[in-house]
């Protein structure tokens, strides 16, 4: 019988990276060790910040919740969770993903901040997918709510007085962007990563970091197993298709090959690739982007009106569009 490297209990988890069985107790520690160091070692959170973590809901953002909920007296910081209702009605999709924030908070027993998308800004993820905004804004609804959530997060952040917005992408996530990005020769999207970003307190945009982006994403739906977490069953129903299932095959493939590949994969592009492609191109890329505040909402924004501001009004006037069709259809 195989057993746990640390006490000899029975193991449950076989981690092939690491050649390392473990018991589901010190599983959990393993992790949030990890998750400990890794703060640690980018430094992303310091003593007496206030770090907003933005729960989705799904397994990655309520473990980050509830592994910051436990590290925050070690480093000593002020946690506040924050949850967007992005109205997506399909399966209740919305619904049952704020009752898993709201039972988590619940559970650790701290306030979470809840944003409405339709309340204060009119409009929701499934007037996002409707067919006519998605043929003006020709991008598909998730990718258009992934700049809607960054907006928002930051924005909250900036509100709350916060100094870090925690979010929980994981090391899978991060090495398929990696991937991605380097087969496309995205050299933009390559220099701009990094699990920690600055924040430019002239133009409002806050620090965001990624505690977990070197915790295997199997790792964190074993670690919200093992703690019997609270989160919304099934997948987002618009959750972007296949290019992004199919780079999860192919890294599964290449783990099965060579097991520990995504953390080589990020950890050299962080060391050896980013560092080397900054002293060629990174000043280049800064003079081309300077940040302003967008004349709208004043939020960060590298054009006159920033992205949110314009898919909030192709939104709105789509919404009221097919709202006046309807009334002259009723009047007919
Ligand atoms: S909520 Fe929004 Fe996600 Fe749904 S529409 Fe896509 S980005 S999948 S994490
Ligand atoms: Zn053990
Ligand atoms: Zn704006």
């Amino acid at each position: 019988m195989k057993r746990c490297r640390f006490c000899g209990k029975t193991a449950e988890v076989s981690l092939r990276y690491a050649n390392m069985r473990l018991c589901r107790d010190h599983f959990i520690e393993y992790i949030e060790k990890r998750v400990l160091k890794t703060i640690e070692q980018y430094k992303m959170i310091r003593p007496n910040e206030r770090v907003v973590a933005a729960v989705s809901g799904g397994k990655d953002s309520v473990s980050l919740l509830h592994i910051l909920a436990k590290l925050r007296e070690k480093l000593r910081f002020d946690l506040v969770p924050l949850h967007i209702d992005l109205g997506i009605s399909v399966d209740d999709f919305s619904k049952r993903a704020l009752e898993a924030f709201r039972e988590n908070c619940k559970e650790l027993d701290i306030d979470g901040i809840v944003i409405s998308l339709k309340d204060e800004y009119g409009f929701t993820i499934d007037n996002v997918a409707s067919r006519s905004v998605r043929r003006r804004l020709r991008r598909p609804p998730c990718s258009v709510c992934g700049t809607i959530k960054r907006y928002l997060f930051n924005k909250a952040g900036v509100e709350l007085n916060a100094d870090r917005v925690a979010t929980g992408h994981n090391l899978t996530d991060e090495a398929i962007f990696l991937l991605q990005n380097l087969i496309d020769m995205n050299l933009d999207a390559l220099l701009r990563y990094d699990p920690v970003l600055p924040s430019v307190p002239d133009v409002g945009l806050i620090s965001k970091i990624k505690p977990l982006f070197q915790i295997y994403e199997f790792e964190l739906e074993l670690y919200a197993k093992f703690r019997d977490l609270k989160i919304v069953s099934g997948a987002c129903p618009y959750r972007a298709g296949s290019t992004l299932s199919e780079m999860k095959k192919i890294l599964d493939e290449l783990e099965n090959l060579r097991p520990g590949v995504s953390i080589v994969v990020v950890r050299n592009f962080l060391k050896k690739l980013k560092p080397a492609l900054e002293s060629k191109y990174g000043e280049q890329i800064k003079r081309e982007v300077p940040l302003r505040r967008c004349s709208i909402c004043n939020m960060a924004t590298p054009l006159d009106i920033c992205a949110f501001c314009k898919i909030r009004d192709v939104v709105l006037s789509e919404m009221r569009g097919n709202a006046a069709k309807d009334v002259s259809r009723a009047h007919q």
